[in-house]
């Protein structure tokens, strides 16, 4: 989808915002959900967010993410960039995954500190939990054991922003802190077929089996289990971490674990929510990945009572419909 290098959000309100927020990633799935987030809420405050995509910084350079704070002088960063991608281009490129993702954290976090930020919201993934464990996982349980195999590069160079940031605050009092998001979905995802995450996968591959009256081919059994979160909740808990939670220890973001689905579930959703009635096909020979990895959310309750998740067959319609309405420009 078209879109400017860096653009802000109430960047016009004040010429001394008490917070400069800087989103790395702003142009993906989760950047996008916290601007249409800030863009809805009633009443401005008086900060300015600034979002960038790649073709403004590669994060993977250290020069030009230090030209890039230098440019926006950011008291607050919400650091999404990432090197992503679903189960299949993570298989073959654990070693990208990894080394990509250690070099942006580390350049994007040291910046932060040596210019003086005043607090760091990272973006990790439930994917970087021990494979082997008990249900449901917390927090504490992060560092106990390998991660599954099939994404232990980008796992492994997650989990060491947790590390980072614990590191930064002993040494140097820095509230840099993170957030596990489980599967995210939404508008603006990553449509493309191969490489990219499961639900949007499914829903470009329904929208093409519907168009040509072919099958619809589900990869793997069907049967591992996945919670999910629609990118706009998620926006929600960013935007409140950013502003309210001081603590240095991450936050899982998820729905309950009685909102877990499994794939065949979510592909019955995506079915419904595409208006698709052809035929449903498993291919067995792909991978199935990680069984599950159930998560709590009893620690974001703990700061967010309440806290109202999008029901999964509701965000699901909601991002097929965008897609629908937006298959030419979204990306695929
Ligand atoms: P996305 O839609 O693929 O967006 C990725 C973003 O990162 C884009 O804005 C991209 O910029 C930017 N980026 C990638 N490489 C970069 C580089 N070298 N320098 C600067 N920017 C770079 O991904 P997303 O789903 O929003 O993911 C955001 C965060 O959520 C990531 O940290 C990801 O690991 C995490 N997460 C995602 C999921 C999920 O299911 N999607 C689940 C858990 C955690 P361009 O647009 O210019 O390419
Ligand atoms: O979203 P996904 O690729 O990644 O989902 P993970 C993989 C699961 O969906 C496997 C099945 O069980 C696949 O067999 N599947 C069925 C499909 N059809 C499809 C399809 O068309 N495309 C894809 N991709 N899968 C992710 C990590 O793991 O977890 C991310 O890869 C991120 O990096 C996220 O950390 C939280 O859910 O296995």
């Amino acid at each position: 989808m078209s879109q400017p290098s860096l653009w802000e959000v109430w960047g016009d309100h004040s010429t001394s915002p008490d917070k400069v927020v800087l989103v790395t990633g702003g142009s993906g799935l989760v950047g996008k959900a916290i601007e249409h987030v800030l863009l809805a809420e009633e009443g401005r405050v008086n900060e300015r967010w600034v979002f960038v995509s790649s073709k403004e910084a590669d994060l993977s350079d250290l020069t030009a993410v230090q030209a890039l704070f230098d440019k926006v002088k950011p008291t607050h960063v919400i650091h999404l960039a990432a090197m992503v991608g679903g189960l299949f281009k993570s298989l073959d490129n654990n070693l990208e995954f990894l080394r990509t993702n250690i070099i942006i954290n580390d350049n994007v976090l040291q910046t932060s500190f040596e210019r003086g930020v005043q607090k760091v919201v990272s973006c990790l993934s439930t994917c970087i939990f021990p494979d082997e464990t008990p249900y449901p996982i917390d927090e504490t349980m992060l560092h106990n054991g390998p991660p599954h195999s099939s994404y232990f590069g980008v796992a492994y160079a997650k989990r060491l922003v947790d590390i980072q940031n614990r590191a930064y605050n002993l040494k140097h009092g820095c509230k840099f802190t993170a957030i596990i998001s489980t599967n995210v979905f939404g508008p603006h995802d990553n449509f493309v077929i191969h490489g990219g995450h499961m639900v949007p996968g499914l829903i470009h591959k329904a929208y093409l089996a519907k168009k040509n009256k072919t099958e619809l081919i589900v990869w793997g059994s069907g049967l591992p289990r996945r919670q999910f979160i629609y990118s706009k909740d998620l926006a929600k808990i960013f935007i409140w971490a950013l502003r309210e939670y001081e603590d240095f220890e991450p936050i899982i973001a998820t729905v309950g674990e009685d909102e877990e689905f499994s794939i065949r579930e979510t592909a019955n959703m995506i079915v419904k929510a595409m208006n698709f009635t052809g035929p449903v096909r498993f291919d067995t020979s792909k991978s199935d990945g990680q069984f599950k990895k159930t998560t709590s959310n009893a620690r974001l309750l703990k700061h967010l009572p309440g806290f109202q998740f999008t029901p999964t067959q509701q965000g699901l319609q909601e991002t097929c419909d965008w897609f629908n309405d937006n298959y030419e420009l979204a990306r695929k």
